[in-house]
């Protein structure tokens, strides 16, 4: 693995931005991290790598990211939380475009081995419709109801790969990666999730002196949410497995909304006025992860507990909010008072 050249598509954002550096950590020779947006807004950037920003959308940059490549990292997509899911989804179909051009770049390159970022979305929605929801089985994803938009782009590309494993000399690993949360990704603008949502809303709260916090849906949603030093430690084991089909990463620790929002004030020393906003995107009433199968193939699974992962996680937004987000938080304040309240 060691001698081995990587590249990292998505390296710009959250978690390829975390998978550089641990590829890095780990001694492998990552050479190359491609991102979209102008290096100036990637959250981490590495400087012993080549950093290059190119549209993967097009062949032919995808040509570019893999040219001398061994090892490929797939995880450039437009995407969020389900605020922004649920009204972007043309752009989370388009993704197919990214997924398209570079498992085809990386099998005409020759690239070895090509991992590939999917997603919890790919599921069967009716086994979702309850908070009580029994955990699931990488076989409930069919028959296919994924989530509109985002979760068929997710479930094609995984069929994709998939072919191009069986009929091509590329290797194939997919994943279903389960809400990942962390310090160093989006918590404002409308494509946060939850966990980086709730941290900042109730920091907003501790320093605007406005003690509500405004939830989307009842709360009594349920999730897993999985810690981004789980997630990059799963993505590699997967990446240097022999498992050729997809496989949840994602935690086995259930809670509800209303119970993240617990932990978070715990942490912040504060309880809030909850506000519920039932109109507001809630996508799956719940959904966990079953980790018999990885259990059983790589007798691991994600164990970072969601209060430790959330400590971090606060600290960290908090630190960025003190730094630059005041005058966000004066502008948030400004919105609770007169009621225009963002659903993000
Ligand atoms: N984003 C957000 N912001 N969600 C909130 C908020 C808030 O202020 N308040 C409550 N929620 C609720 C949502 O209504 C939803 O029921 C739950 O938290 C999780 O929302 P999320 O983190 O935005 O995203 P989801 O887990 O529903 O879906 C995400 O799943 C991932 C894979 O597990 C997708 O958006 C993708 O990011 C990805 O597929």
């Amino acid at each position: 693995m060691n001698n081995q050249k990587a590249v990292v598509c998505g390296a710009g954002g959250f978690i390829g931005g975390h998978l550089v550096k641990g590829l890095l950590k780990r001694g492998v020779q990552v050479v190359r991290a491609v991102d979209i947006k102008p290096l100036e807004d990637w959250f981490q950037v590495e400087d012993e790598v080549e950093n290059v920003s190119l549209d993967l959308s097009e062949k032919a940059s995808c040509s570019t990211a893999v040219e001398g490549m061994d090892l490929v990292y797939q995880l450039a997509a437009d995407m969020g939380g389900m605020g922004f899911i649920e009204k972007n989804r043309l752009s989370c179909m388009l993704n197919v475009l990214t997924s398209t051009h570079m498992v085809s770049a990386a099998k005409d390159a020759g690239v070895e081995r090509f991992f590939y970022a999917s997603s919890a979305c790919v599921y069967n929605a009716t086994r979702q419709t309850g908070a009580d929801v029994s955990a699931l089985k990488e076989s409930d994803a069919y028959p296919a109801l994924p989530e509109d938009g985002y979760g068929w782009e997710k479930l094609f590309s995984e069929r994709m790969c998939h072919h191009f494993d069986e009929e091509s000399n590329l290797t194939c690993r997919v994943a279903r990666y389960h809400n990942v949360y962390g310090p160093n990704g989006t918590w404002t603008g409308g494509r946060e999730k939850a966990p980086a949502a709730i941290c900042r809303k109730v920091i907003e709260a501790k320093m605007s002196g406005i003690p509500d916090i405004h939830i989307w849906g009842d709360g009594q949603q349920t999730r897993s949410f999985m810690y981004i030093d789980d997630c990059i430690q799963g993505t590699e084991l997967i990446m240097n497995s022999d498992i050729d089909e997809p496989i949840n990463l994602g935690s086995s620790e259930i809670v509800t909304i209303n119970g993240l929002v617990d932990i978070v004030e715990e942490i912040a020393g504060v309880r809030l006025k909850r506000i519920y906003h039932l109109d507001a995107p809630r996508g799956v009433m719940g959904r966990n992860s079953d980790n018999s199968l990885i259990m059983q193939r790589l007798g691991w699974e994600p164990s970072i507990r969601l209060r430790d992962g959330l400590e971090r996680t606060y600290r960290w937004i908090e630190k960025e909010m003190m730094v630059g987000g005041s005058a966000s938080v004066r502008a948030r304040s400004q919105e609770l008072h007169t009621g225009r309240v963002l659903t993000a």
